[in-house]
């Protein structure tokens, strides 16, 4: 991991952490983000298995089980971090199964939790690839939060020489998209940063609307940062399209079975200060950070194994299902 002076945070490899650092680095949002949390995660499950002394097959599977119970727990929206943990799980789950010794099942766990990242890793490649393409020369693109997939396709937009302005919602109340701004400056593009409540004044000049995902629902839908179904609106009522950029592990299949997804509400002391809220008792804060985008809203997906309609979303997570 590096920190950069404004601390935008990075999981660009398997992480040596164990556990309960991952748990609360994750919790803390000292790592954030849908793919970086998955990674940190896998990682944190890779570093368990090395540091476990138990020869005991049944011992040992009880107790990754349980580990990855808690660092399914450590935030509630992003779908990525437990389909993470079970896409690793489900090797150890496969090996113990077959009945094979507990060396064999910390092996397959090693190999998952390496795969896992690396095709985390790998997914931005291609989301970038075919979500660039899709960007036309000269575009004004306006994009919210910080997400991974979506700086993907900006930048490789960008690399593909199109030319591309971008505006960055700041994205209230901790200023995401200062870290997206910082980041694709530094790659060399364009890049303004508007109040997240200038985002309709300012898509009516935008071509296109980028956005990450923490959950994708079976119906399309795509869970994101508080803002993004609002910006997601004003562009769908200026007819600037909006591309989703979404890993396939980023979708949640328990909504095929008429589960919602939790959206994660946080502290007051994010949206104002202790001072206030001491002064101002009696004033309520409410401070949800995720939002649901209709898929009406949006015109594609863009997963590493191709652009699909929302309406597609069901076909992602029936062979999401095999993987876990
Ligand atoms: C981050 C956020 C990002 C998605 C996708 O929210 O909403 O847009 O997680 O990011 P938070 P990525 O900062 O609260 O975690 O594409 O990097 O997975």
């Amino acid at each position: 991991m590096t920190d950069d002076p404004i601390n935008i945070p990075t999981v660009s490899g398997v992480v040596d952490i164990d556990v309960d650092t991952a748990y609360s680095q994750i919790k803390d949002m000292r790592i954030h983000g849908a793919g970086r949390i998955a990674r940190l995660a896998a990682s944190a499950l890779k570093n368990y298995v090395e540091n476990t002394n138990s020869s005991d097959r049944e011992q040992f599977y009880n107790n990754i089980m349980k580990e990855g119970k808690k660092l399914r727990s450590a935030r509630p929206t992003a779908v990525s971090l437990p389909n993470g943990v079970n896409i690793v799980l489900a090797s150890t789950r496969k090996s113990y199964n077959a009945g094979e010794s507990s060396d064999n099942i910390k092996e397959a766990t090693i190999k998952a939790a390496e795969q896992f990242v690396h095709n985390s890793l790998d997914a931005y490649n291609k989301i970038g690839e075919y979500g660039g393409k899709r960007i036309r020369n000269g575009d004004t693109v306006i994009t919210i939060c910080n997400s991974e997939a979506a700086i993907s396709v900006l930048k490789a937009a960008h690399d593909m020489g199109k030319g591309i302005k971008i505006i960055c919602c700041e994205t209230r109340p901790l200023f995401q998209g200062h870290k997206t701004a910082a980041t694709l400056s530094k790659h060399g593009c364009d890049v303004t940063i508007i109040i997240d409540s200038a985002a309709r004044r300012f898509v009516e000049k935008a071509d296109r609307a980028v956005c990450g995902a923490d959950a994708v629902a079976v119906n399309g839908a795509v869970v994101n940062k508080i803002g993004t179904s609002q910006l997601a609106a004003v562009a769908h009522e200026a007819r600037v399209k909006l591309m989703a950029a979404a890993e396939t592990y980023k979708f949640y299949a328990d909504t095929m079975y008429g589960e919602l997804t939790e959206i994660e509400e946080r502290d007051a002391t994010e949206v104002c200060s202790e001072e206030y809220l001491k002064a101002y008792p009696n004033i309520k804060i409410r401070n949800p950070v995720f939002d649901v985008t209709p898929p009406e809203n949006i015109d594609v997906i863009v997963t590493e194994k191709g652009i699909i309609p929302p309406s597609a979303a069901s076909l992602v997570i029936k062979d999401l299902i095999e993987l876990m």
